[in-house]
């Protein structure tokens, strides 16, 4: 062989220096280099295709470990992040209260707490559609229909007047309950 072939060498990264003189082949561009690289000096890249992640972490390459909602639940673990609405629902559940007339702090506490409720069941009713391929119920259980339920419930329990509330508010506590209890591991 003769000419600039003589020269050539393998450029994995195409970053314009051969395999055998770069000390960090590094595909991906995040600073860690690929694995199989004798010269590397950089960092081993655990994920050498994904530019966001140099470790698989929790959700695996290719799939962030985002957290978007800020509740401490990794976006890809579908069945604890359903886990985590449902058990926040439970307790909004719980502090449903019928507030007298006259009390306007309890008053707008108790309209702020019932929306966040509000928008919290249709979230988790959303969440189950989008997500229920992914989430691990017990055998037999059908997580769209007790999403459902909870839904009917807690938006009866959210209506309710003097008369019903009290039995609404525990409907609508036992739907909820029966929905975090199907959820799996
Ligand atoms: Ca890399
Ligand atoms: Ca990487
Ligand atoms: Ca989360």
């Amino acid at each position: 062989m003769s000419g600039p072939d003589k020269f050539w060498q393998e450029d994995a990264d195409s970053d314009g220096v051969g395999d055998a003189c770069d000390i960090c082949t590094d595909t991906d561009g995040d600073g860690f280099g690929d694995p199989g690289f004798s010269v590397n000096t950089c960092a081993q890249d655990g994920c050498p295709l994904d530019g966001a992640k140099s470790a698989s972490g929790v959700c695996g390459c290719g799939i962030a470990d985002s957290d978007v909602d800020g509740n401490g639940i990794v976006d890809c673990l579908f069945t604890d992040e359903l886990r985590a609405r449902v058990g926040l629902a439970a307790s909004l559940n719980k502090k449903l209260a019928l507030v007298p007339a006259g009390k306007r702090k309890k008053l707008k506490a108790q309209k702020a707490l019932r929306r966040q409720f509000k928008n919290l069941v249709a979230e988790i009713q959303s969440y189950v559609q989008a997500h229920g391929a992914g989430i691990s119920v017990t055998a037999g259980a059908d997580l769209s229909v007790l999403a459902a339920d909870m839904a009917r419930l807690a938006k009866k329990a959210l209506r309710a007047k003097a008369a019903t509330f009290k039995k609404d508010k525990k409907a609508s506590a036992k739907a909820i309950s029966k929905l975090l209890g199907v959820l799996g591991p």
